[in-house]
């Protein structure tokens, strides 16, 4: 009877040990989410601080045809993803060190912005 109860009460310290940890992990792992939007102004917002070290998801819709902004591109990051029109797109990358990380079309990031790291 009395490892029965051990038993269970290991079982129940395990669960609990579990869920901490499982939380642990999603808190980390949720990182940093941007949400932009490509419209006739450009990348909106266009300037956006983040944090060195930690994954950045950026989740950009482009709803405008008409800029050149059709895909976007980060060197730093080899990042170069197209952008379909109304759909949102998840772009994740961590920066590794701080400064500035210019991003934006394929064009010379000639319709871009600036990321920010700190
Ligand atoms: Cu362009």
């Amino acid at each position: 009877m009395k490892a029965m109860h051990a038993f269970r009460f290991v079982s129940i310290a395990c669960a609990a040990l579990l869920t901490t940890l499982a939380f642990t992990a999603c808190a980390a792992g949720t990182g940093q989410t941007i949400e932009m939007s490509v419209t006739e102004k450009g990348f909106e917002p266009d300037v956006v601080t983040v944090k060195k070290g930690e994954p950045v998801t950026l989740v950009i819709t482009r709803k405008t045809d008409k800029t050149c902004a059709k895909e976007i591109v980060i060197d730093e990051a080899k990042i170069n993803t197209k952008l379909p029109l109304g759909k949102p797109v998840k772009v994740t990358f961590t920066p590794k060190q701080a400064g500035e990380l210019k991003y934006g079309c394929a064009m010379g990031k000639m319709i871009g912005g600036v990321l920010k790291v700190e």
